[in-house]
């Protein structure tokens, strides 16, 4: 059991959360709120007990090497579900436990996917773009033809929690539901969701009008989608990414965008965050969104509330609820 354990939080978060942090724990916070550096981040994991990133925060080897000198840390209580900024590896080696925020930010990153899905072919950032510049004429016949949602394929990568939710709002879209995952989903689920499982990704990105991206970034699923697959999409296919930017090899998309391989895209998440590949913003059928998907204020509090219940529960001497590896650490 760990009494008080002293917690340091990255970057700041909803007051409530920090409040409550404040009166359970011997917290830490970065005032400034900026991403934390690499020497920073060492010295934070040499000299707490559990430290809370989130996704701007490299927890590599070396990080968790100076929490191992330290001697104390053994909690990574994670503000966020995907996890692939931690060295998980290096972390088990070290037997520093590490935990995330799954469930609560699910239906927000679904609401998002949907959004892009209805922006990009609609052509939603072009229209605001006309409106605001004071360039439109007004009304055409012919003015803004985008194409129709209705009657369409949607190919989720990922069946998981949030790609789960991507087909219950997707049905209600009149999409026909497929989707690619290493397990195919039981029966009683598939039939509810009315989803069509395809064990082969390339034959499913052959067949499906919009792509979207449900899956976590793991070394398995490192540029997934590259030039060979690009290849193989539909042209009038739509990319849709909520996910993680490594997923997509980002240049090989400017590519297949440029060179007509695919309509268009729509992007919430890059490969090389908050830097965007120039080509990217040139594009008229693309939609971006600087990594907003799960950013709503009750997503942003039931988080904060996640990271708390896992670090008590530690420090209570149990297994925290929301361990990332399956064993005990
Ligand atoms: C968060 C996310 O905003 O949870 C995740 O994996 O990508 C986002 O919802 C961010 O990661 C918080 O660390």
């Amino acid at each position: 059991k760990v009494p008080r354990p002293k917690v340091i939080v990255t970057r700041r978060l909803p007051q409530p959360v920090e409040t409550r942090m404040a009166e359970l724990f011997d917290v830490e916070l970065n005032l400034d709120d900026s991403p934390m550096s690499a020497a920073a981040l060492a010295d934070a994991a040499g000299r707490c007990d559990v430290l809370v990133p989130t996704v701007t925060d490299e927890i590599d080897a070396a990080v968790l090497a100076a929490g191992a000198a330290g001697g104390r840390l053994k909690l990574l209580a994670n503000f966020g579900v995907g996890v692939d900024h931690i060295d998980l590896s290096a972390a088990r080696a070290h037997r520093i436990a590490t935990t995330n925020t799954p469930g609560v930010l699910t239906d927000d990153t679904a609401d998002m996917v949907m959004a892009l899905i209805l922006s990009v072919p609609r052509r939603l950032g072009e229209g605001e773009k006309l409106v605001r510049s004071g360039e439109w004429l007004g009304w055409s016949p012919t003015g803004m033809l985008g194409h129709r949602i209705t009657g369409k394929r949607l190919g989720i990568i990922g069946m998981g929690r949030i790609g789960r939710a991507v087909a219950t709002r997707a049905r209600a879209f009149g999409l026909t539901v497929h989707y690619h995952n290493r397990h195919r989903l039981p029966a009683e689920v598939e039939s509810e969701l009315e989803a069509t499982w395809w064990q082969n990704l390339d034959a499913m990105l052959a067949r499906v009008d919009f792509i979207t991206l449900n899956c976590p970034h793991t070394p398995e699923t490192h540029h997934l989608i590259d030039a060979r697959r690009f290849a193989l999409m539909q042209r009038h296919a739509y990319l849709i990414n909520a996910a993680r930017g490594e997923i997509v090899d980002e240049n090989a998309l400017c590519e297949a965008l440029a060179a007509g391989r695919i309509a268009g895209a729509g992007l919430d998440v890059f490969e090389r965050e908050p830097a965007v590949d120039p080509r990217l913003l040139e594009l008229p059928g693309v939609v971006l969104l600087p990594h907003m998907g799960s950013a709503t204020f009750e997503g942003r509090q039931a988080m904060g509330e996640k990271v708390i219940a896992n670090i008590r529960v530690w420090a209570d001497g149990h297994r925290p609820p929301d361990l990332v590896l399956e064993e005990w650490v």
